[in-house]
């Protein structure tokens, strides 16, 4: 089985399977930043933060896709969400150019409608569904049923980058941007931003993050969380579900460049289990 997740994911290697990560870009009129595990996430913000002029980022060719497709004869592939991104019909373009030249293989392309830590956890329940001898039909059941029960909470200190790229509505930007205000948001059911509440400091950022994960029933499932050159946020996220579900099973690191650039400095991304 051959795995493959554009580079939202935040990682480059997966131990124990066949994993390759396809890159999306970050560029100024001057400047391209191809994502990945040797970017410097940290270099990168700080010429964007200096940067005058414009900054965009751009999704995967269908020839990147192809690339990491290789001759593999099964293929699961993982998006960014649809619902922010060309990134999926990217790859299902990919897809069709594939089974026209291998008409005998089988690709499944999951539309996470979720980035970074929520494509974690889809990643790895695949692999726990292949390591269970499941047929690749029931992996592509199952995997959309458990994506369903998932959840995507993300911390905001700026969405400047989402905003100017358009993918935020411009009166929800100009809401923050105070000092010290950050924006706690879900992803929607259909993939997109959705703000949930506006949170003065990091104590209640927390706070309000774990309520907000209770509400939709988490109740000390895998939660999976990224940081933006800020290892403490995601650090004291993860003593607090620890604090209130001493068993579940949490993980934190660094975001990658495409994450890392829409997050923002000091951001988090979170991905949790509610089912
Ligand atoms: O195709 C491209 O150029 C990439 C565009 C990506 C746009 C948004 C990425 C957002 C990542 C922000 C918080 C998470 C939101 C997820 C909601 C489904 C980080």
């Amino acid at each position: 089985m051959k795995y493959v997740a554009d580079s939202s994911c935040d990682f480059a290697t997966f131990p124990g399977i066949d994993f390759s990560m396809v890159p999306l870009t970050i560029s100024t009129d001057e400047r391209e930043f191809i994502d990945g595990a040797d970017l410097n996430v940290d270099e990168m913000l700080s010429y964007l933060e200096n940067h005058k002029g414009r900054s965009y980022t751009a999704c995967p060719s269908t020839d990147a896709w192809l690339q990491a497709f290789g001759d593999a004869k099964e293929i699961f592939a993982i998006t960014i969400t649809s619902g922010l991104s060309g990134t999926y019909n990217s790859a299902n373009i990919a897809k069709d150019m594939y089974l026209s030249d291998h008409p005998d293989a089988k690709i499944h392309i999951i539309d996470s409608l979720s980035t970074g830590p929520g494509m974690y956890l889809l990643l790895e329940k695949l692999v726990e569904f292949e390591k269970a001898g499941l047929s690749f039909e029931e992996m592509c059941t199952r995997i959309e049923e458990y994506k369903d029960g998932n959840h995507l909470y993300f911390g905001l200190q700026s969405i400047n980058n989402l905003a100017k790229n358009g993918r935020v509505n411009k009166i929800l930007a100009s809401a923050i941007g105070m000092l010290g205000i950050s924006i706690l948001g879900t992803a929607s059911k259909e993939g997109t931003i959705e703000s949930v509440a506006k949170c003065r400091g990091d104590k209640r950022l927390i706070k309000d993050t774990l309520r907000e994960m209770k509400a939709v029933g988490y109740h000390g499932g895998k939660v999976r969380i990224n940081n933006v050159v800020n290892p403490a946020i995601s650090d004291a996220l993860k003593a607090a579900v620890l604090a209130e579900f001493p068993k579940a099973d949490v993980l934190c690191y660094p975001s990658f460049g495409l994450t890392g650039y829409y997050a923002e400095r000091n951001g988090f991304i979170l991905g949790c289990e509610c089912q």
